[in-house]
């Protein structure tokens, strides 16, 4: 018996993971801010509370296997609401997994920890962090206090540095860090899944051709195997536009303020 706890479940990226998902685990625990307007799948079950309430995420984990982080601000935005919502609020899940005894949990960190290296750098698992933005800080924070975690109290944590979930990628930038849906759905099965992690970073991304991350040693520790490439789905994508500086992107500029989606 498998259960499985989304926060973000009902976002973007959390919607598109549970439909690929689903019916797989025996119990499904979604922890969101209110009750998704749409129908449930299999298995799954709705707690309705915020990741600012410790104690409400304690008493959802109570029998969790693995606790899929997804939620919180997902773009730059004003320090004070990145820190309530992604250095408080990822404090509170890995807290909530410690008291509860959850086994792992699978964390949502983002390309924008390393968003300052060159384009021109292959990175791997090792790559020094250059967060571009506070948002960037946050998930960078995510990744050392899942380290802490793990080291001092045994919670394994994959740490997954997601490109462009997108369906198809928009951009010179995308045909490198994109991660397809269905490679996305795969990477998150493998995550809550295989084999015994300890606390490693994976990079989320697709087979792509040109791709800026050597995710090699990341991919293996969780037998993922990658399947779309981005050059056979690259219509949209304006080849003669500027080549992009840094693996952040538009992240990168000293007035982003998010908003890019
Ligand atoms: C991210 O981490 C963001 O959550 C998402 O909104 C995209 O901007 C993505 O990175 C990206 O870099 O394309």
């Amino acid at each position: 018996m498998t259960t499985v706890l989304y926060t973000g479940g009902t976002g973007r990226m959390g919607r598109v993971i549970r439909e690929g998902l689903a019916g797989r685990y025996d119990r499904v625990v979604l922890f969101a801010r209110s009750a998704p307007e749409e129908s449930l799948f299999p298995g799954e079950e709705v707690v309705v509370g915020d990741l600012a309430d410790l104690p409400a995420l304690v008493a959802a984990a109570a029998g969790v296997d693995v606790i899929v982080h997804l939620g919180g601000v997902a773009d730059e935005a004003p320090f004070d609401e990145i820190r309530a919502s992604n250095i408080d609020g990822t404090h509170h899940v890995y807290e909530a997994a410690r008291r509860a005894g959850v086994r792992r949990v699978v964390n949502a960190s983002s390309n924008h920890v390393i968003g300052f290296h060159a384009a021109d750098e292959v990175l791997d698992e090792q790559a020094p962090l250059r967060p571009d933005t506070y948002y960037g800080v946050s998930k960078a924070f995510g990744e050392a206090l899942a380290s802490l975690y793990h080291d001092k109290w045994g919670v394994e944590s994959v740490l997954l540095r997601i490109g462009s979930f997108r369906p198809a990628p928009e951009d010179l930038r995308q045909l490198a860090i994109w991660l397809s849906w269905p490679d996305g759905i795969e990477l998150t099965r493998c995550a809550i899944e295989n084999g015994s992690v300890g606390c490693q970073v994976v990079y989320g991304c697709s087979a792509n051709t040109g791709r800026w991350w050597n995710g090699d040693a990341g991919w293996a520790a969780i037998g993922y195997v990658p399947k779309d490439d981005a050059a056979d789905h690259a219509d949209g994508v304006d080849r003669t536009a500027a080549a992009p500086k840094y693996h952040g992107g538009a992240f990168t500029a000293p007035d982003y303020e998010g908003g890019i989606w």
